[in-house]
């Protein structure tokens, strides 16, 4: 659904005048307001083509009606998220729910959305309609060699499509692990995984990254093959320059410490990849920032740190991504809201004095060190992030504006109640 962009500059003008107070209070206090918000303008998040329709779990799913019906209405959810905050300027895509037939047409039109591909999802943790044989009990890791050829094949068909698209990373996520203690041989599991890897590696075209996300439980409850960073680590190590671990918040164990993982990961020029969400208990795949946004905070004040200790670009260098389902939300609500955390936490993380909390560190002054972080974790950036929205052309309230425009409504007239999108 285009959103044209004289109804974008109405409601930005209507909002002005306080806009311009908040932004002139927050702005008097920071040493360099232009520079932070250049790098929050070039800061893009890239949606997965999964998170547009409602989510389920094991009980049930209830869609809220208007989802994309296909992959080129996915293209055009992701397009109508971007035109109002512009930080949605890429989509990741999930084979075989998104196949795209025409490449080139797809290709063509995610460009009039402004929007590129960003990294490639493969799926061997189910099973497709005329597939030979079954990943129930998984599948690089798997006893029998065809099965593990056939996971691999898998791999390697994903990457030749976003060749087409233009995409240059693979993200591989493995179910694969164990329910039961004796089910498994973790060496040879391990084994089996790090050859089916290496297959899919020296598959990759020169300038492609490969990911390898961990996982701590579920769909298996007692081991998992990339269970941890270590695991991700000693795979990604073996692999080569192109293999780099990914960073799902929500795929630890409780009260992991993912800021001394981020941190560690990054000194090791090992971290590629983010998927965002937030959890309560477990992999609860909750709107970003919800919960812990504290937590978030401590990570990407490790995540600026790190790559600005190793020179990287903030908004290319690593791939970021939302990864979260939607089960009583509007997805669309939930992925503005989902975006606006993330650049929010970026910039208070870019505001934190790190001459201050180096000095505090060497002096030994944990007060101190705290009193600089939550200095910056208690500034109230929303102006500073709206004026990036602003210049960017996108919309000063995204939220408000896809409610009073009714895009939902106008939606589900367009595709109707009950078609429910293709994801988990
Ligand atoms: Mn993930």
């Amino acid at each position: 659904m285009p959103i044209e962009q004289q109804k974008i500059d109405a409601h930005n003008h209507a909002l002005l005048p306080e806009h311009r107070r908040k932004l002139e209070y927050i702005t008097a206090g920071l040493p360099d307001a232009g520079g932070v918000l250049r790098k929050l303008i070039d800061f893009q998040v890239a949606i997965p083509s999964w998170a547009l329709g409602t989510g389920g779990t094991r009980f049930g799913r209830f869609s809220g009606g208007g989802e994309p019906r296909s992959l080129e209405e996915k293209i055009a959810d992701i397009g109508l998220l971007h035109a109002l905050n512009r930080s949605s300027g890429a989509i990741s895509l999930h084979i075989p729910w998104d196949i795209p037939t025409d490449a080139a047409a797809v290709k063509a039109l995610a460009a009039q959305f402004g929007l590129r591909f960003d990294a490639m999802n493969s799926n061997t943790f189910q099973d497709q309609p005329g597939q030979p044989y079954s990943y129930k009990y998984g599948s690089l890791q798997h006893v029998r060699k065809e099965v593990r050829h056939q996971a691999i094949d898998h791999n390697i068909e994903v990457i030749r499509y976003g060749e087409e698209l233009g995409s240059t990373s693979l993200t591989v996520w493995l179910a694969d692990g164990s329910c039961f203690p004796g089910q498994l041989n973790f060496r040879q599991a391990f084994q089996h995984t790090l050859e089916g890897l290496k297959e899919i590696y020296a598959a990759l075209p020169a300038d492609w990254k490969m990911f390898v996300e961990y996982k701590a439980f579920e769909p298996n409850f007692y081991s998992t093959t990339v269970g941890d960073w270590g695991q991700s680590l000693l795979y990604t190590s073996k692999l080569g320059p192109k293999a780099y671990t990914l960073v799902d918040l929500g795929h630890h164990l409780p009260n992991a410490n993912i800021e001394q993982i981020v941190a560690l990961l990054l000194m090791e020029g090992k971290l590629g990849g983010f998927h965002f969400n937030d959890s309560k208990y477990g992999d609860d795949d909750l709107t970003v920032g919800s919960i812990k946004p504290y937590q978030l905070f401590l990570i990407f004040n490790e995540l600026v740190e790190g790559m600005d200790a190793r020179h990287m670009d903030h908004a290319h260098d690593l791939g970021w991504m939302i990864d979260a389902s939607h089960n009583v939300k509007d997805p669309l609500e939930d992925l503005l809201q989902s975006v606006e955390a993330i650049l929010l936490t970026y910039a208070q993380a870019l505001l934190v004095d790190r001459q201050k909390l180096v000095s505090a560190q060497q002096d030994n002054d944990p007060v101190a060190a705290q009193e600089v972080l939550q200095n910056s974790f208690r500034t109230d950036v929303r102006a500073l992030v709206a004026e990036a929205r602003l210049r960017a052309g996108g919309a000063l309230d995204p939220l408000a504006f896809y409610r009073s425009e009714q895009i939902r409504k106008r939606l589900i007239k367009e595709r109707g109640a009950g078609k429910v999108a293709t994801g988990l």
